[in-house]
């Protein structure tokens, strides 16, 4: 398959949709014979990161090392996609600029904070209200929005698998075709 290697960098809220997108969107690229990487919390926080917690200078450090990881990943030709809240600005302006022009995707999923504790899927909106949890993003430690991603998505009132295909679309046309 003639594809050209990208870092697709999905940044939102907790509760915001992107791992179900991120999940949906490497199915779809995997389905098109695209070869793919999905780096989220799930495979990152447990092994490479496992030493990191949630304070501010922790999550940068999370970054800045997913960001390095899909660099490589880049320069072996794959498809990068990375599901991770990202809270800074500076952080992911960081992992911007590892890349050549073009090849980092900023996608940001655009759901409100009221959406995402509405859902509160983990219950963890809940618990970090209550205190329970500390530096939550969203409740106790910030979240800064993309001024310039590439992509937006409204992911509060389309379902996942419609705002993927958007994104899929977008993607293929201009980015990775
Ligand atoms: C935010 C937290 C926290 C705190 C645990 N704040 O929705 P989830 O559960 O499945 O995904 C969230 C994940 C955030 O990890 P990231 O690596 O994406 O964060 S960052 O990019 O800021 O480094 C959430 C869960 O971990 N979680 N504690 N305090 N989310």
């Amino acid at each position: 398959k003639n594809q050209k290697a990208a870092c697709i960098w999905i940044t939102g809220l907790s509760g915001s949709g992107k791992s179900t997108i991120a999940n949906l969107l490497e199915h779809k690229l995997n389905a098109d014979g695209y070869h793919t990487m999905l780096l989220d919390g799930d495979n990152v926080r447990h092994g490479l990161c496992k030493d990191l917690k949630m304070s501010d200078d922790d999550r940068t450090e999370n970054i800045r090392r997913v960001a390095e990881v899909a660099k490589l990943m880049t320069d072996a030709g794959l498809i990068v996609i990375t599901a991770f809240i990202s809270p800074f600005r500076d952080d992911r302006k960081i992992a911007r600029e590892l890349f050549e022009s073009g090849r980092f995707v900023e996608v940001f999923v655009n759901t409100p904070l009221e959406v995402c504790k509405e859902r509160d899927p983990k219950g963890l909106y809940k618990k970090a209200i209550a205190g329970e949890i500390k530096d939550f993003t969203g409740i106790s430690s910030p979240y800064e929005k993309p001024d310039n991603p590439e992509i937006t998505l409204d992911c509060a009132s389309k379902p996942a698998k419609e705002t993927t295909e958007i994104l899929y679309k977008l993607l293929k046309c201009t980015h990775i075709a």
